[in-house]
C-alpha cells in the first residue's frame, strides 16, 4: 500500500479492464470476451489522470472561468487589465522617473502593449489576400444522396458554413472592384467532420499544372522592382505570362469579361473548377463539377464604374455584403452538380475532365439542384474569422473525393503547406472559425500555439495503455475511405496528355455565346489591358492570340491599339455557343438593391416620402440625396437624408430617381445660393448632373416625376432615351424602374451609346 510504484501498477491494470460494452460498428472487430492478446477491441478513453496529475482548470483564453460555452470568450470584466489579468490603474503614461523625465525600462504594461502590437499583423495570404466573409447555413435538398453518400447532402439537413470570397491579385488592403477572378470559398462544418469548396467565380483555370502556379502569380502580381501595379492584371508580365502559356486563354477570356467585375459578391456564380468524384452508399462513383448558382443573378459593373469605385468606394463589395446581411436581405446560392459518368476515359463528349482549363456547356449537361446556401450572419470579428479562416481542398467528407486533375493535386499540397507561416504551425485546426463541429481524436500533438490539453499517454496505434483509442473506422461507419481508383500502367513523365493540348475552342465557345454587348465589353477590357503594356512584342503576340480566338474580338482590339490585326496560330474547329455563359436575356429579383432618390430637399417631400416607402415595400433600399445632410420636413413625415451632393456618387446607386422639380422662382436641385441659382436660371446643381450623366452612361435605370425632366435635359439625358421612365407621380415611376432593374440594366443603351 505504501509502495507508490505497485499503487501506479494496480491503477494501470485495473485501468486496462475494459470497462465499456462493445462499441457499435467497429468493423472488424466483434467484441471480444476473452483477454485481448494484442490491441483492445472494446474502446476506452485514455487513463485518467494520476493523483499526482491534474490538467489546468478550464478558463477561457484570457483567463473567464469557463461554465459551459465560454471557450470563445476572449475578454471579460469591465476593468482594464494586462495580459495576466492584474488590474491597471493607467493606460495612457508610461512609467517615468517624474513627468518629465526618462521612461523607465521597468514598466512592464507598456512593454507588454508595445510588444503586442508590434506583432499584431501576420502575413497575408499569398494570392486572395483581400476577402470578406459571412456565416449561414446550408440546407441539403436530398437531390445528392444518388451519387453521394455525404451526411450534409442528404435531405433538410442543415450544416452551419463560412464564406469567404476574395479577389486574387491584391493585398489585404487593395480595392474590391479590381477586374480580377474571385474567390468564392465555403467551409461545412459537417457532422462528419469539415468539408471545404474551394472555388472561384470562373469555372476555368490559368493553368494545366499546379507547379506553373508559382510563375503565374509572380506574373499577375506587381512588378519586383517598383512592386507596381497593385492588383491589377493590365501590366507586361501577366500578359507576357497568359499569352506565352496559351493555356490561360480561356481563363484570361473570362477575367477581361464582365464576370472579371462583378456587381457584389451577391451575384456571383461560384464553380468547384476541378471535376470532383463522388461516391454514393453502394460505393458506386460518379463525376461532378460543382456550382453555385446565385438566386440574384450573376452581374458585373460596367468598367467606368469599376475604376470609379475603386476611389469612391475601394469596400464597396466588402460593404454590399454586411449591409445586406445587417438589412435581412440574406444571400443566398443553390449548389448545384454537373454529373458524368465515371469512364476510364473520364471525359465527357469529348471534354477532357481532368483539364481544368475546360468547362462542360450546361446544355449538354445540366446543372442539378441540390441543397440552399444562406448567408445570415456577419462575421464578429474580421481578424479572428475572416482572416485565420483556413481552408484546404483536401478538406473532404466521405462521399466526395477528388480526381487526378494535376492542378488539384499541386492544392492539395499548397492549402497545408501556407498555413505554417501564415498562421505559425500546424495548429491553426484549433483557431474557433476552424474548428470542426464533429468530435476530434487526432494523435496529433504538440507544436507551436498549442491550446489543447491531451489526456492519455499512447498517442500512437496500435496501443494498449490507452485502451486501444483511437478505434479506425471503416467506410460502413462513417470512415473515410480513398476510392481505389484502378490507375494505368505508366512512365513517370514531366508531360502533358494530348488531350490537354487543344487551348482555344473552350475561349472560341465562351465568345460565340457572348451578346453584342459583352462582346463589346470585351474588347474594351482587352483594348485597355493591352494599352497598359509597355512591350510591343506583348501585344503583339496577345493580338496573335486573339485572332486565334475570333476575328471580329481580334479586329476590334487591334484597332484600339493602333496596330495591325495579325493571322490566327492555328486553325480552330468549330464549336457550338452554350448559351447559358452570357449573362444576358433574363429577369431576377431586385431585392437588395440600391435605388437613390434625389431631391432638392424642398418640394415635391409627399412625394419623396412615399417612394421611399415603396422601395423598402419592394424589399432595397432607398437612399436620399439632398443638397445637405440632416432631416426634411418635420414630425412623423420627416425624411432622413442619407446622402448628400458632396457624399452621393453614381456608381453606389443601381437606380436613380429625381423628386418634382422646383416651382417657378426656387432653387433647382440645390444650387448652393438662390443668387447662382437664379441667375443661371435655375441650373441644376452640376453634381446632380454629374450623377444623372454618369449613372445614365453606365446604363442604369432612372426615372422622376412632377417635371424632373429639366434635371435630365441639364444632364444631357433624352427624356425619351431607353430605360428613362417619367411618370405622373414617384410611385408610378419606381414601378417602370423596378421592371428595368429585374434585367440589371438597360442593356439597350449600350447599342445607342457605344
Ligand atoms: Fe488557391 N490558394 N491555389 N486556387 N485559392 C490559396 O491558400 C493554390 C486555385 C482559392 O478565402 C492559398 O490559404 C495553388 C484554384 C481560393 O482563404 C494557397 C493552386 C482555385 C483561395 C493557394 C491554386 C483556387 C485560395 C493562399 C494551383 C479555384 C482563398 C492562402 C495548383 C478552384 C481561400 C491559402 C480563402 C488560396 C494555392 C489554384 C481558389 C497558396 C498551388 C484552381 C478561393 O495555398
Amino acid at each position: 500500500e505504501s509502495n507508490p510504484l505497485k499503487r501506479a501498477a494496480d491503477r494501470v491494470s485495473e485501468a486496462l479492464r475494459p470497462d465499456t460494452g462493445p462499441e457499435e460498428g467497429i468493423p472488424g472487430k466483434p467484441g471480444a470476451e476473452t483477454p485481448p492478446v494484442d490491441e483492445p477491441v472494446k474502446p476506452r478513453g485514455p487513463l485518467p489522470p494520476k493523483p499526482d496529475q491534474r490538467g489546468p482548470d478550464t478558463y477561457s483564453p484570457t483567463g473567464q472561468a469557463t461554465g459551459v460555452d465560454q471557450a470563445e470568450v476572449a475578454q471579460g470584466g469591465s476593468r482594464l487589465t494586462n495580459a495576466q489579468g492584474t488590474r491597471l490603474p493607467d493606460s495612457d503614461h508610461s512609467l517615468k522617473a517624474g513627468p518629465r523625465g526618462p521612461v523607465l525600462l521597468q514598466d512592464h504594461h507598456l512593454r507588454e502593449k508595445v510588444m503586442h502590437f508590434d506583432h499584431e499583423r501576420i502575413p497575408e495570404r499569398v494570392v486572395h489576400a483581400r476577402g470578406a466573409a459571412a456565416h449561414g447555413v446550408f440546407q441539403g435538398y436530398g437531390t445528392a444522396t444518388e451519387v453521394s453518400k455525404a451526411a450534409f447532402l442528404a435531405k433538410d439537413v442543415e450544416t452551419p458554413v463560412f464564406v469567404r470570397f476574395s479577389t486574387v491579385l491584391g493585398s489585404r488592403g487593395s480595392s474590391d472592384t479590381v477586374r480580377d477572378t474571385r474567390g468564392f470559398a465555403t467551409k461545412f462544418y459537417t457532422s462528419e467532420g469539415v468539408f471545404d469548396l474551394v472555388g472561384n467565380n470562373m469555372p476555368v483555370f490559368f493553368i494545366q499544372d499546379a507547379i506553373k502556379f508559382p510563375d503565374v502569380i509572380h506574373a499577375g502580381k506587381p512588378h519586383p522592382d517598383r512592386e507596381i501595379p497593385q492588383a491589377q492584371s493590365a501590366h507586361d508580365t501577366f500578359w507576357d505570362f497568359v499569352t506565352l502559356h496559351q493555356e490561360a486563354t480561356h481563363h484570361t477570356l473570362w477575367n477581361m469579361s464582365d464576370r472579371g467585375i462583378p456587381r457584389s459578391y451577391r451575384m456571383m456564380e461560384g464553380f468547384g473548377v476541378h471535376t470532383f468524384r463522388l461516391v454514393n452508399a453502394e460505393g458506386t462513383t460518379t463525376l461532378v463539377k460543382f456550382h453555385w448558382k446565385p438566386r440574384l443573378g450573376t452581374h458585373s459593373l460596367v468598367w467606368e464604374e469599376a475604376q470609379l469605385i475603386n476611389g469612391v468606394d475601394p469596400d464597396f463589395h466588402r460593404r454590399d455584403l454586411a449591409d445586406a446581411i445587417e438589412a435581412g436581405a440574406f444571400p443566398q446560392w443553390e449548389l448545384g452538380i454537373q454529373v458524368f459518368p465515371d469512364t476510364p476515359e473520364q471525359t465527357f463528349e469529348g471534354i477532357d475532365l481532368l483539364d481544368p482549363t475546360n468547362l462542360v456547356p450546361e446544355e449538354l449537361a445540366p446543372v442539378r439542384p441540390i441543397g440552399l446556401l444562406t448567408l445570415n450572419a456577419n462575421p464578429s470579428n474580421f481578424f479572428a474569422e475572416t482572416e485565420q479562416v483556413a481552408f484546404h481542398v483536401g478538406h473532404l467528407v466521405p462521399g466526395i473525393d477528388i480526381t487526378d486533375d494535376p492542378l488539384l493535386a499541386g492544392r492539395l499540397f499548397s492549402y497545408l503547406d501556407t498555413q505554417i507561416s501564415r498562421l505559425g504551425g500546424p495548429n491553426f485546426g484549433q483557431l474557433p472559425i476552424n474548428r470542426t463541429h464533429a468530435p476530434v481524436n487526432d494523435m496529433l500533438r504538440d507544436g507551436m500555439h498549442q491550446t489543447a490539453v491531451h489526456r492519455g499517454v499512447a498517442p500512437y496505434r496500435p496501443n494498449s495503455l490507452d485502451g486501444g483509442c483511437p478505434f479506425q473506422t471503416g467506410a460502413a461507419d462513417g470512415g473515410y475511405v480513398e476510392t481505389p481508383v484502378q490507375l494505368p500502367a505508366a512512365r513517370k513523365v514531366r508531360e502533358a496528355p494530348e488531350s490537354f493540348a487543344d487551348h482555344f475552342s473552350q475561349p472560341r465557345r465562351f465568345w460565340l455565346s457572348m451578346s453584342p454587348v459583352e462582346r463589346e465589353h470585351i474588347i474594351g477590357a482587352y483594348t485597355f489591358e493591352l494599352g497598359k503594356c509597355y512591350e510591343q512584342s506583348v501585344k503583339e503576340r496577345a493580338l496573335r492570340v486573339l485572332a486565334t480566338i475570333d476575328g471580329e474580338l481580334c479586329a476590334g482590339v487591334a484597332a484600339g491599339l493602333g496596330l495591325p490585326a495579325p493571322e490566327p496560330i492555328e486553325e480552330v474547329p468549330p464549336v457550338a455557343p452554350s448559351p447559358a455563359l452570357s449573362q444576358l436575356g433574363s429577369t431576377w429579383p431586385v431585392d437588395g438593391r440600391i435605388v437613390g432618390v434625389v431631391t432638392d430637399g424642398t418640394t415635391g417631400l409627399d412625394g419623396v416620402r412615399a417612394v421611399r416607402q415603396a422601395v423598402l415595400d419592394a424589399g432595397m433600399v432607398p437612399l436620399v440625396i439632398a443638397p445637405t445632410g440632416g432631416v426634411l420636413g418635420a414630425g412623423d413625415d420627416a425624411v432622413t437624408v442619407q446622402r448628400t451632393y458632396v457624399t452621393a456618387r453614381s456608381v453606389e446607386f443601381d437606380a436613380v430617381l429625381v423628386a418634382g422639380t422646383p416651382g417657378p422662382g426656387q432653387d433647382a436641385f440645390g444650387a448652393r445660393d438662390a443668387k447662382a441659382a437664379a441667375g443661371a436660371g435655375g441650373a441644376t446643381d452640376p453634381r446632380v448632373g454629374l450623377l444623372l450623366a454618369e449613372a445614365y452612361r453606365h446604363g442604369k435605370a432612372l426615372g422622376g416625376w412632377a417635371g424632373a425632366e429639366a434635371a435630365f435635359t441639364a444632364a444631357a439625358v433624352p427624356a425619351d432615351a431607353a430605360g428613362v421612365v417619367l411618370a405622373e407621380d414617384g410611385p408610378g415611376a419606381l414601378r417602370g424602374v423596378v421592371e428595368l432593374l429585374g434585367a440589371h440594366r438597360v442593356w439597350d443603351r449600350f447599342a445607342t451609346t457605344g
